[in-house]
Parts: structure tokens; sequence; C-alpha cells
């Protein structure tokens, strides 16, 4: 009999992470098993100081012992303290529901980073440099080195590093780790990550080098819209470099005032801006022993650094893929052209052959213009160019280290004759496994999902960004929580949203608003002209994302740790708003509420109502859909009280909502069920957020379909109107409705950017029109994921694949596809906490198939449309109700089965 076969051992969600600083690390694993109904009754997990003990069935740190249990996930390790630099190994098995004992699986590891701050025993180095930068000149980068010697016999040897602006690392010449973009993006005013990696078979006998490249990044580079050196005027590195030997004995490397520093051929970058690399400055073996370095100078102690040095919990950024051309032209006047195909966030690498000293310089955008030449007037204040100077001679690689780009297009100009060889565009974002995929009939549809897919790769960048590639970029909270769903659908996104919740609280402010961008920057705006101050906090629907998001995390992947770790925060969240409203309405000055909607009434009675302000790109009056907001928060407050088991809690923040809801219904709704504004995203919010009597919800679906039908089937929502209304048109049962939307193709509508050619998910609807052409370049990305809110609905509700609600992590998923809008197949697939689930669906010949697999140790209901009276059948064997499945009942024109894990196929005849 097939048993479980535990595997993909995760640790704080990460594979085999190094340097870690959590006392207690989370383990998971799934198990798998071809069998139906297989599930786990209990676990042992061993874990041991060195692998050798896990052969002989010995964990020296921990042995969990057989504990009863269906848990894979979010196992806490409970054994002996862990130090700092500490090994761990570890194994686990699993019994089944019958209590069959599978077999071990193969090992995991993590280790722990520097728990105090006293192990790190150098000095910030770095080169102070006293220029301002400019958009056309970043301040330089820095090159440090230092030669060390080692004795024979290493046991093990580990580089700890990090920096305040960007560092890339070596070794005897050879890169150390392949992340890019370390220590990547927090608030450096109070931590900044720091990196591990294990060196030990890199480290030689005798002499050796380190090398770094040291840059601005977001420390001192250009950030979002705000300007240059937001937290620092130079950066600085940190390394602490532990060599232990076979004998015990230990040495260390630091930095220190005895390293050396210098210019070099990767001149200055910026993330913005773009980056300048010049040949003929090479220094070959710069970084590895035996370089003259008569000619570098001390390097620079810098100021100490006080704020927190923690461990990079999250997965590194990366590069991820690479693009060739779609095409490539040479335009009359000798520059090149080159279409990607795909717009996307990364760099060019490109082989260059030119005179010594012919500079060349690669402009980058996300369209072309009428005349077919480079779109970049919605960049605003971000460059993105790169220059490189050639050295002259073969072999010739132009690539960026510190700069990035969002673009399809890439223009290459030579202030003298350049050949151009092979090129790529390099797909660069935080690195974390993708676990969803869905195709249908529909070939604009698919084209709509690969575009949220893209959208969502572009802006994973250490933080979840509004955008790649104007001079903003920063984590909004209101796209970000938005598109939370629907990216952790796409992605493992546990570790990364952890780190970003880490974020939101760095971000908050005293008052306990938190803020509307994290990381975050306050004050005016230095290089952009405008004539209102953003102090950027408390909005309506982006401040409530820390909320929404730690939610999230607990639903998808039962991280009940998460919510405990910022319950505190959270409740401040939600006690500031109590203070300040207390009668339950929120009426403070508009922010940007339903951001972006589609003008349903004429401007000029929004601007009377809310006055001057931003509030003109929202439809929607801002005190319901701040209030339907308030609510939303205490509504979410009780239910992690209850998930937290703080029961009074959980009381005090049900009846705020309570409260709010009535004040609600008494300010807004009338008694036949119309809502203040009268807008879609008023009335989706107040049924999806329970913010109507009973008796008037009907009223309210009627006027919100009523409302969408009279435009011809057009949804007015914006940025966050979106999602509600396609949740709520399905849950009142209009999915055919929902679906009508979704497959719209004029203006405004998802398949109409579609339609234009989108490779990504527009800021706004009407990015471009045949009759305007582009928007307004102050504020038109073509790759924003709030609208790509919609990726959620389309896994939930056309691939079918959902959770049940009940049961935190996965373990109970909710099959419901639903056949409509003239779709005839779609297939699916979602590899979640509890391993992989698939269907698979088509409509033939008056017949619904639909195939199912269900990961082991979960279960599945599964709604199958069908006419009522008519049987059910098994796919591929004639008899129904086989083995593992039971039959729960009919409901909304399904049939309703229960199924445990393991593949399943049922045909049914489809009403019509
Ligand atoms: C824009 C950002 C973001 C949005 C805010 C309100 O500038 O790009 O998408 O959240 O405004």
């Amino acid at each position: 009999m097939e048993t479980l076969r535990a595997q993909r051992l995760r640790a704080e969600n990460l594979d085999d992470p190094l340097g870690i600083d959590v006392e207690r690390p989370r383990l998971g694993w799934i198990v798998d098993c071809g069998r139906r109904g297989a599930a786990q009754s209990a676990y042992r997990v061993l874990v041991a100081t060195r692998p050798e003990l896990l052969d002989e069935e010995k964990g020296d740190l921990w042995d969990s012992g057989v504990v009863t249990s269906a848990a894979t996930q979010q196992v806490e390790y409970a054994g002996k303290k862990l130090v700092s630099e500490q090994r761990a190994y570890w194994k686990v098995r699993a019994w089944d529901e019958l209590g069959h004992e599978g077999p071990w699986s193969g090992t995991g590891c993590w280790s722990m980073g520097l728990l105090s701050r006293d192990e790190w025993r150098g000095v910030w180095i770095g080169s102070k440099k006293d220029v301002k930068p400019t958009k056309e000149k970043p301040k330089p980068n820095v090159y440090l080195r230092k030669g060390f010697g080692a004795r024979a016999g290493v046991r093990r040897a580990t580089v700890y590093a990090t920096a305040l602006g960007l560092y890339r690392l070596w070794l005897n010449g050879e890169r150390v780790g392949k992340d890019v973009f370390s220590p990547e993006w927090t608030d450096y005013h109070v931590r900044v990550q720091y990196q591990t990696y294990d060196v030990t078979d890199r480290l030689r006998e005798g002499d050796n080098a380190v090398g770094v490249l040291l840059g601005q990044g977001w420390y001192s580079g250009y950030i979002g819209m705000f300007g240059f050196q937001k937290y620092g005027m130079d950066p600085a590195f940190l390394l602490q470099f532990n060599i232990e030997y076979e004998d015990g004995s230990r040495d260390c490397v630091t930095t220190d005032g005895s390293w050396t520093a210098s210019l070099g051929p990767v001149v200055s970058s910026d993330l913005q801006m773009g980056e300048t690399i010049d040949a003929r400055l090479g220094m070959p073996g710069w970084n590895a022993p035996g370089f003259a370095d008569t000619a570098w100078t001390p390097a620079d102690v810098m100021y100490d650094y006080r704020g927190w040095i923690v461990a990079q919990m999250s997965r590194p950024i990366r590069e991820t893929g690479e693009r060739t051309p779609y095409s490539l032209r040479w335009t009359p006047d000798g520059r090149v052209l080159i279409d990607f195909g795909q717009n996307l966030a990364g760099w060019l690498r490109a082989s260059i052959k030119g005179e010594a000293g012919t500079r060349i310089t690669f402009r980058f955008g996300e369209a072309l213009d009428a005349s077919g030449v480079l779109y970049t007037d919605n960049l605003r204040f971000a460059r993105q160019t790169d220059v490189y100077v050639c050295r002259g001679g073969d072999g010739e690689v132009f690539e960026p280290t510190f700069t990035y780009h969002g673009f399809r297009y890439v223009e290459l100009s030579g202030d003298g004759p350049f050949e151009l060889g092979e090129t790529a565009a390099v797909v660069v974002h935080s690195e974390l496994p993708e676990t969803g995929e869905l195709e249908t009939s529909h070939p604009l549809v698919n084209r709509l999902i690969e575009n949220v897919r893209w959208t969502q790769r572009a802006n994973f960048m250490s933080v979840p960004t509004d955008c790649p590639q104007r001079d903003e970029r920063h984590g909004w909270t209101g796209d970000g929580q938005i598109f939370s769903g629907t990216a952790a659908y796409f992605m493992d996104v546990s570790a990364f949203y952890a780190k970003w919740l880490v974020d939101l609280e760095d971000a908050q402010r005293p008052t306990g608003a938190y803020t509307d961008f994290a990381p975050f920057i306050f004050g005016p705006k230095t290089e952009f002209d405008n004539d209102f101050t953003y102090t950027h906090t408390a909005s309506a629907g982006w401040a409530d994302a820390p909320l929404i998001v730690a939610w999230l995390l607990y639903e998808t992947y039962g991280d009940r740790r998460v919510l405990r770790k910022h319950y505190a925060s959270m409740k401040r969240w939600v006690e500031f708003n109590r203070a300040l409203f207390p009668d339950g309405i929120r009426d403070d000055v508009s922010q940007y509420g339903d951001w972006l909607s589609v003008n349903e009434r004429p401007f000029e009675e929004r601007i009377a109502e809310f006055g001057r302000m931003v509030s003109h790109y929202s439809t929607t009056p801002y005190d319901i859909f701040s209030t339907a907001y308030m609510a939303y928060s205490a509504k979410l407050m009780s239910d992690i009280a209850a998930a937290l088991g703080e029961e009074e809690d959980r009381r005090t923040y049900g009846e705020r909502f309570e409260h709010i809801r009535t004040a609600f219904i008494d300010r807004f709704v009338d008694g036949e069920g119309q809502i203040k504004g009268d807008t879609q995203t008023a009335y989706a919010m107040a049924l999806e957020l329970d913010l109507l009597p009973e008796r008037l919800r009907e009223a309210a679906v009627s006027r919100l379909v009523g409302k969408i039908r009279e435009l011809g089937d057009m949804a007015t929502t914006g940025f966050l109107g979106t999602k509600f209304l396609m949740d709520a048109l399905v849950r009142e049962g209009h999915a055919d409705l929902a679906f009508r939307l979704l497959l719209r193709e004029e203006y405004p509508s998802w398949l109409y950017s579609v339609r234009q050619g989108a490779t990504t998910i527009w800021e706004r609807w009407d990015g471009w029109t045949e009759e305007r052409g582009f928007q307004d370049p102050g504020m038109n990305s073509l790759c924003h994921y709030a609208f790509g809110s919609v990726g959620e609905w389309l896994f939930r509700n056309v691939g079918g694949i959902g959770r049940e609600g009940a049961e935190a992590g996965f373990g109970a998923l909710l099959i419901r596809p639903r056949p409509l809008g003239g779709l005839t197949f779609a297939r699916c697939r979602y590899d979640g906490v509890s391993g992989p689930a698939a269907t698979e669906w088509r409509i033939a010949n008056g017949e619904f198939l639909l195939n199912v697999e269900v990961p082991a140790n979960a279960t599945a209901l599964v709604y199958v449309p069908s006419v009522e009276g008519t049987e059910v059948l098994e796919g591929d064997t004639p008899a129904r109700l086989a083995e593992g499945i039971s039959e729960v009942g009919r409901e909304d024109g399904c049939a309703v089965f229960r199924i445990g894990s393991g593949k399943y196929s049922f045909v049914s005849l489809l009403p019509v």
C-alpha cells in the first residue's frame, strides 16, 4: 500500500535558508501519495547538528517524537536552544490515515545567523564623496578590497555582509551568491538586512581576497518621487567573515580601515536613473589575490549605524529569465531599436564592438509613440538610461549591476560606429516560486492572465511596488493589498509579504496611522514640483493594507505567527480610527478613494463635494468608501483576535464593526437600498463588506446590476472597487454578468488593453486610446498591477480552485469552475501549502467534464454544474459515487460532492 512521502521541506517558508534569526523556526513540508483519501495522521521530525546523525535516526537538537497531527506547516521547532551560526539538519516522516508509516524525507537544513550585535566585529567602511548627485550624474560607485591569508584545514567559512546602499561581493575573483540588489530595501532609519553566504569551498590555503562593489541603491540613490539621499549621503559596507578550522580554532576577516578603495569601470549607478560603465577603466584581477592595489587609497571608516541589523528572511532578488529580441532594427540615423515583445523589469545584456572610447547610450521605454520612436514621457523624472564606453577589441559585453528599468523597448545610439552582437532582456525580480497556472479556451483571457503574471514579476522587487519604470516604484499600500490575493495564486508570497509587513509596521506613525506606502519616506517632494505636500498616511483602503495582507498570509499559509507579531500594531491602527471617528463614520478630508475609477458623475459636481485634492480620481464619495474600509478593518481585527484566541478583543472589535455598520446604514443608505454616491463601487463594497440590512440587499443588488446593464455591461470601478464588484456579482447570483465584464473588449475593460497589444496591466483603463493616444504622461504607467486583482477571481471562478474558508492554509479546497461566458475549456494548477491542486474542464456535446486533483492531506468540496434530476457520473469508470466521493446535495444548479485527496473526474449534463 502506498504511504505518505514527506517532501518540499522548508524552514520559515524558505528552502534551506542560511543565517536566519528566529529562535524557533517554523518547519513545513508537503506529503505526496497517489492514493485517494490519503491524509496525514501523525508526523515525526528529527533535527540534528550533523547530517550523519539523521542517518542513525538521532535528533540531537530535537526529536519531536510521534506527534498525532495533520499539520504539515507552521510546525514550530521546539528543541535545544539554537545559537549563533548553528547548523541544523532535519528530516520528517509521516503516518497516513490508516496508521501506516511513510519513509523518511530527504534532508533539509538551515543555519542561524549572528544573533547578537557584538558578533559584528568590524566597522562600516566606504568612501566619502563630497559631490551632489544629479539625474545625469549620480554619485560614483566605490570598489573595496581586502587581501587575507587562510590556513589549511578549513571546516567552514561563512560570510555575513550588508550595506547601507547596494553591494556585490567576490571572493578570489568569483562572484559570491546570485542575489542582486542586496541587502534590498527596508526603512534604513530602522533596520537593514544582512545576507549569509557559505564560502567553505571557495577559500584557499594561503592568499585570498574579497572584492566589493558598493553602490547607492535605495539608501542614497533616487527613490520614489522624492529625490536623492533620503536615508543617507554615502553608502557604507559591513562584513563579518568567519573561518572555522578543523582543529577548532577560528579566524575572522572584518571591514576596517585596512581595506582599500578605488573608483572603477562601473562608474555610477542609480536604480531609477541608470548606470554608466567605462570599460576602459577595467582593473583585471581587482577582486582576486595578488592584485597590486598600490593606486588604491585606504577605505574611509564611516559613521556607525544604530539601526537594527537583521537577517534577510525573504527570497532574494535575482535574474529569473531572459528574453531574446522579438524584433530589432537599425534606423536610418544609425540607432538600434529593439522590441523584446514583453514589458518587464530588468536590464539589457548586449555584446558590443566599438573602438575604444565609443560611447553607447541605452534608453528604455514601455512603448513607442505614433511615429515609432521610443516613448519615454511617462517616466517623469526617472531617466532609465545606461551608458557604455567601449574598451575596444573583442568580447565586450555590456550588463549593468545596480539599476533596473521597466521596459519592452530599448534604443541604442553611439557617438561613433559600433556593432551589436547578441542581446537579451534579463528579467529581474524577487525570486519567488511560481505557484499558479491558468489557461482557458479564450486567447485574450489567456493573454490577460499572462499580463497579470508579468506585472507581478515586474513589481515584486524586494517590496511590492506600484510600477517599475517612472520615478515612483513605491510600496503603495492600496495597490499592494488589493493585488495580494492574486499575487498569492501566482507565487509563493509567504516570506515576501511577511517582510513587507515588517516594513509596514516600521512605517507606522506614533499615532497608530499606517502609511500609504512602505517603506515610508516622510516629507515634501524635492525634485518634483507640486502644489500640495504629501504626508501619505492613513488613507482609507491604503492604510488598511497590513490587516488585509496579514490575514491573507494566515488564510493562505496558516501563518498565525505573523498575526501575533503585528497584533499590537494592527490594534493601534484600529484604535486610531476609533479615537478619531467614535461615531463610526469616517468623514475626514478625502484621499484616493476608489482611485482611477471611471467618471460616472460630472467632474464639477464631485469637485464641489470634495474640494480640490486627489479625489477627482474617484467617483465614489470618500466618506462612504472610507467608512466601509474602517468597518472592514474592524471586522478583520475581530477575526484576527479570534484566530489568536483573544476573546475580549474579538468581542470588542466585533462590536466596533457592528457600530460602524449601523452608522453606515443610518447615514448612507436610504429606505430603498440606495447608497450615497450611487456608484457601482458603493454597492459592491456595501454588499461584500456586509454593510446593508438584510432586507435591502436584494434592492441594492438589482440597483447595482441595473447600473452596469444601463451602461451596456460596463464597469466604472477603480483600483479598489473592481475586485469588490467582481466578487459581489458572483456571490449575489450574477456570475454571468461578471463574465460579460471580464470578456468585454471596449474601453473600459481588461481585454481592451489586451486588444491594444498590452503585455502588462495598465495603471489606467485608458492608458492608450485610439481617440486620444496616451493618457496624461504625468501618471500613466503601463505596468501597474492594481487592476490585475482580477487574477484571483479568474483562479477561483474559471480555474475553479479556491479555499473552503473555514480552514486556514488551503487544506480544504473549494472546487467550483463556472463554465460561463462561452468559455469551453480551462486548465488550472495551484501549488499551495498542501501541495499541487489541479483542475481541467471542458464542454463537449452538451456535457461538462471536470478532472480534479487534490493533494494528499487535503479535501475538496466540488461543485459540478448539472441538470437537476440527471446523474453526475465519474468519468473514467461508469459507476458513480466511487471510492472517496460522497454526495453533499444540490446548490445553485450544481451537484455538490466532498472528496478526499487523489484524482477524480466527473461528467455531467450541462444545463443550457
Ligand atoms: C499613484 C501610485 C499608486 C497609487 C497612488 C494613489 O501615484 O502609482 O498606484 O496607489 O498614486
